[in-house]
């Protein structure tokens, strides 16, 4: 049995997220802890909401409400979508915690100890109506280039000419519209990465099993132009985790906050601290998976996220641990998804564009969409959703496949032997080629999840599901039962051990219809099928079962059309 630390990114706190998103990290995190799991390790599996930064105090600001009761309400809505999809965090965190703000604080004040911390003067455009300094892409105006009136201050949306703000012509502020702006003096932290550049350096290099995609990402940011920057870690907002130097003040840093990006995967951190804080638990109950000097040592650390998060990951994140040169626990393995489109497009939060998660649960359940999304998951490319893709999986995958042979199993077993499971009659060759080839199936599925290729197992459970069809098939119990009840008894018996079997291979992928599969089979046994013919009798003779309801529907073209003009428009 290992230990293992599995993290997702946490999503911001404005608004609901799409499947894209929930495809690029939560849910695959979510496949692997319960694969974890079932393989009897123990796991820590932690997720949180992303509450600082700008966005999350725009969004506050038009619905009207303060921003701390903004992010309370929405980390309730986002732990309910995330219940409602089963992802199974032990704790989904809040990074505006009072534990993340000491933590950010601690290692803010160990960096700056050490040297890596420097302290820059600026210039910056302040608002006086808005009463706050203004990042560059809230200041708006004229473009100097092609007159375009709307043009940001990063960046001239019409003719894509990068700017600064103090280009702008006639500049306003983006929040208020306010012109009153000046430029003022103020004092920001910078963390020298680049002092820490050859040891990140030389910790990359040393994750040789990493995906392409994640060191290739890693290593140009490492190497490009002038090579990794060093990073202002503080911004002039109300909203966030106060600066301080450890628990004491930071002069002439008063009124700041630290940003976003520094505090948010330290929350990975804080959020197993709430945890144990949740349930009354010491210290040290979180500090043996993330303290190397207390037991972390023997931890194995996943961490899984869209591409655009891997700098942060692979540079800035490892530049505060070691940095700080406290004996924390760094990633093992950093899994990174592309991108998941959207019929023909892509998905955008900011335009409303694509399938939301509380839009997805009010027409399916969450395993037609975990088990869509997990077999089509953007690994070694992009993907696209697209409604046709989606019900034609579903429909065979999943009604077809896997669900038409539960049905048929427990259907005929009802039938001819009543409600329980039948005993007698003798295996033969059939069943011999069956557990060879189940044998096989399971340890190549095991080790596909153990290197979390997600769709190349997707793909492997799939051929497990269809290997039990082939055998049903073959063996005909509906033929035999006339002339030889007691060899039909036998392939029945089989045929329902499958179902428990199918059961726990599946529960990572799909399991609320695990849990109704085993429920019928009237057994809570999650073995791991080690040895496929000791699984395949694992429920013996006489034991009582049930036909459960049908486990998956099918999707009509009528159901297809609707949702397609449904959700081709943008959501308001
Ligand atoms: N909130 C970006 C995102 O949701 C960001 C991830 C933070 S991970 C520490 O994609
Ligand atoms: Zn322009």
């Amino acid at each position: 049995m290992a230990r293992i630390l599995i993290t997702s990114a946490i999503p911001y706190i404005n608004g609901i997220k799409h499947l894209g998103n929930l495809v690029g990290s939560q849910l695959p995190a979510d496949l692997f802890a319960r694969y974890a799991r079932a393989r009897g390790h123990e796991v820590m599996f932690i997720c949180a909401t992303d509450e600082h930064g700008t966005p999350a105090e725009l969004a506050a600001a038009k619905a009207g409400v303060p921003v701390e009761k903004y992010c309370a309400e929405m980390h309730a809505v986002q732990a309910e979508l995330a219940r409602g999809f089963r992802l199974s965090f032990d704790h989904f965190g809040r990074s505006s915690s009072q534990r993340n703000h000491r933590l950010t604080q601690h290692f803010a004040g160990k960096l700056a100890e050490n040297g890596f911390i420097e302290e820059r003067l600026e210039k910056q455009v302040y608002s006086i109506d808005d009463q706050r300094f203004l990042p560059d892409r809230y200041i708006e105006g004229t473009c100097p280039n092609c007159g375009y009136d709307r043009a940001r201050g990063d960046q001239c949306e019409n003719c894509t000419k990068q700017l600064d703000p103090t280009d702008l012509i006639n500049p306003r502020s983006a929040i208020s519209g306010s012109t009153r702006l000046e430029v003022r003096e103020t004092k920001h932290l910078y963390l020298r990465q680049r002092a820490l550049r050859d040891r990140i350096e030389a910790w990359i290099d040393s994750k040789t099993d990493w995906p392409v995609l994640t060191t290739s990402i890693a290593k140009k940011w490492l190497n490009d132009g002038d090579g990794l920057q060093d990073r202002g870690i503080t911004r002039d907002l109300h909203w966030g985790v106060p600066v301080m130097k450890g628990d004491r003040p930071w002069p002439g840093m008063e009124g700041k906050v630290f940003y976003v990006w520094f505090d948010a995967p330290i929350e990975y951190i804080a959020a197993t601290a709430e945890w144990a804080d949740a349930h009354g638990r010491p210290d040290a109950d979180w500090e043996r998976w993330w303290r190397t000097d207390k037991g972390a040592h023997d931890v194995t650390y996943y961490q899984f996220m869209g591409k655009d998060n891997v700098p942060f990951h692979t540079l800035s994140f490892p530049a505060t641990i070691l940095g700080s040169g406290e004996p924390w626990k760094m990633v093992d393995y950093l899994k990174s998804f592309n991108y998941l489109n959207y019929d023909g497009g892509q998905f955008s939060t900011s335009q409303g564009r694509g399938v939301f998660m509380d839009q997805a649960l009010s027409i399916l359940p969450a395993d037609y969409w975990r088990w869509w999304l997990l077999s089509h998951a953007p690994e070694s490319s992009d993907s696209e959703f697209t409604w046709e893709n989606f019900q034609a999986s579903v429909n065979k995958d999943l009604a077809d496949v896997l669900g038409n042979f539960v049905s048929r199993v427990t259907k005929f077993a009802r039938a001819k032997f009543g409600e329980t499971v039948p005993g007698g009659g003798d295996f033969g060759p059939l069943e011999t080629a069956l557990v060879a080839d189940l044998g096989a199936r399971v340890r190549d599925y095991a080790a596909l999840m153990d290197a979390l290729e997600v769709r190349k197992a997707a793909a492997e459970l799939r051929a497990i599901w269809v290997a039990g069809n082939e055998y049903l098939q073959a063996a005909a119990p509906w033929a035999v039962v006339k002339q030889d009840p007691a060899r039909a008894a036998a392939i029945i018996r089989l045929s329902l051990n499958l179902i428990r079997l199918y059961a726990v291979l599946s529960e990572p992928f799909i399991p609320d219809a695990a849990a109704t599969m085993l429920a019928a089979l009237g057994s809570d046994d999650r073995s791991w099928p080690e040895d496929a013919g000791a699984a395949l009798r694992a429920i013996p003779p006489g034991q009582a079962f049930s036909v459960p309801e049908n486990l998956f529907r099918k999707i009509t073209d009528e159901e297809r059309a609707d949702w397609q003009t449904r959700f081709a428009g943008l959501r308001s």
